[in-house]
C-alpha cells in the first residue's frame, strides 16, 4: 500500500493545549506522524510519496471562504493585535447570542472555534492546507486504480466543520477528499470513522446528504469529547435521513464489542454499494491511550484491518487521532497490514 506524507506537517507544532485548566505540550505534536512514517518504513508497507498540489478549491468545496480566510490569517492579526500566547478562544456563541461575525481577532477566534483546546500558532495553515493535499493526492491514487492508499494526514481533520476548527483539527481531511470523489465522477462515498472521537466536522457537513454515507465509532459523546454531538439517534436529515449513523460506546469496551459495532457499520456500508470507502484512521482507541476510554489491543488494530478488506472496496485511510506517541506508527500500520493481509 502506498503512503502519502510530507515532512510540511512539522509546521503544526502548537506549544499549548488547555488541559485539566492548564497549558500542557499538546497530545497533538509532530512527533506522532514521525513514528507512524517510521513504521511504515520499517514494515516496508511500500512506496512514500509526496503529495501533489491541488490548490484551494476542493478545500472551498467543502469549507466557508471567510473561514479559510480566517485560517490563513489568524496567527499574524493574533500577534499584531500583540497578544503574547498561541490564539486560543476564550469567548463562544453561547445560546441565545448573536452569530454576528465580530471584527477584531480575539472575537474571530471565539466565532470559529468549536471547543477550547487547540490554538492557532505560526505555520498551522501551511500544515493543515498539506494535510489536505495529502488527503487529495490518496483520492486521487484511488481514482487511478489504486484498491488502497494510505494517506498520512497532520494535523487532523474529522472535528472541522464548514466554518469550525477545534479538537486538534482545522480542515477536514476526509470530508475534503469525499467531495473530490463526488466531484471527479464518484456517485456515493461512504466515510466510517474509527477514532475514539465521534466525527462531528464529518457528521455535520454531510448531515442532510445522501451521497456521502457517515458511519462512526466512538465513545460516548455524554462522557467524552466532543459531547455535544454523536448519539445514536442523529440519523441524518431532510435527503440525508437514514445516512449517518453513530456507534456511541461506553468506558472501558473491549475489543469484542467494538468490533460487533463495526460488523453492523459494515454491514450498512456494504448496503449503500459506495464507489469508494474513507477510512478516518484514529488510534486513540488503545488501551493506553492518555485521553481515551477503549481498551484495544496493539493486534486487535490488524483483525480491524481485515474486517475492513472483507468489505472489497477501494479504499483510502486517511490519519486521524492517535496519542499514544509510541505506540501509533504500531497500531496505525497493524490496520493497514491487517487489510493487505
Ligand atoms: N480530556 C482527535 O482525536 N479534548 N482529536 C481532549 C481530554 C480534545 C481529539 C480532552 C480531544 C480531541 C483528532
Ligand atoms: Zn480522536
Amino acid at each position: 500500500m502506498e503512503t502519502i506524507f510530507t515532512e510540511k506537517h512539522r509546521l503544526r507544532d502548537a506549544k499549548s493545549e488547555l488541559f485539566g485548566g492548564q497549558l500542557v505540550q499538546p497530545h497533538e505534536r509532530p512527533s506522532r506522524a514521525e513514528y507512524v512514517i517510521k513504521r511504515v518504513r520499517e514494515a516496508n508497507l511500500g512506496l512514500v510519496s509526496d503529495p501533489d498540489d491541488f490548490g484551494l478549491d476542493p478545500i472551498l468545496a467543502i469549507h466557508k471562504p471567510d473561514f479559510v480566510e480566517f485560517l490563513q490569517t489568524a496567527w499574524e492579526r493574533w500577534q499584531e493585535a500583540g497578544f503574547q500566547g498561541e490564539a486560543m478562544p476564550t469567548t463562544w456563541v453561547g445560546r441565545r447570542m448573536s452569530d454576528k461575525r465580530p471584527s477584531f481577532i480575539e472575537g474571530q477566534v471565539g466565532y470559529y472555534a468549536l471547543a477550547g483546546e487547540t490554538s492557532i500558532s505560526g505555520g498551522t495553515w501551511e500544515a493543515a492546507y498539506a494535510s489536505a493535499q495529502v488527503a487529495l493526492t490518496g483520492a486521487d491514487r484511488i481514482n487511478n486504480g489504486a484498491r488502497s492508499v494510505f494517506s498520512l494526514c497532520r494535523p487532523p481533520g474529522h472535528h472541522a466543520t464548514a466554518d469550525m476548527f477545534g479538537g486538534y483539527c482545522f480542515l477536514n481531511n476526509a470530508a475534503i477528499s469525499a467531495q473530490h470523489y463526488l466531484d471527479t465522477g464518484g456517485k456515493r462515498v461512504a466515510i466510517l470513522d474509527v477514532d475514539f472521537h465521534h466525527g462531528n466536522g464529518t457528521q455535520d457537513i454531510f448531515y442532510n446528504r445522501d451521497d456521502v454515507l457517515f458511519v462512526s465509532l466512538h465513545g460516548d459523546p455524554l462522557e467524552t469529547f466532543p459531547y455535544h454531538l454523536g448519539h445514536a439517534d442523529e440519523t441524518g436529515g431532510g435527503a440525508g435521513a437514514g445516512f449517518n449513523v453513530n456507534y456511541p460506546m461506553p468506558p472501558n469496551t473491549p475489543f469484542e464489542v467494538w468490533r460487533s459495532a463495526l460488523a453492523k457499520g459494515l454491514d450498512r456500508i456494504a448496503d449503500y454499494a459506495p464507489d469508494v470507502l474513507i477510512v478516518s484512521l484514529g488510534v486513540d482507541t488503545f488501551e493506553n491511550d492518555p485521553i481515551s476510554f477503549f481498551k484495544l489491543k496493539s493486534d486487535d488494530f490488524t483483525t480491524m484491518g481485515a474486517d475492513i478488506a472483507r468489505a472489497g472496496l477501494s479504499t483510502q485511510f486517511i490519519m486521524e487521532g492517535g496519542y499514544d506517541v509510541e505506540e501509533i506508527g504500531v497500531n496505525a500500520v497493524n490496520v493497514l497490514q491487517g487489510f493487505i493481509a
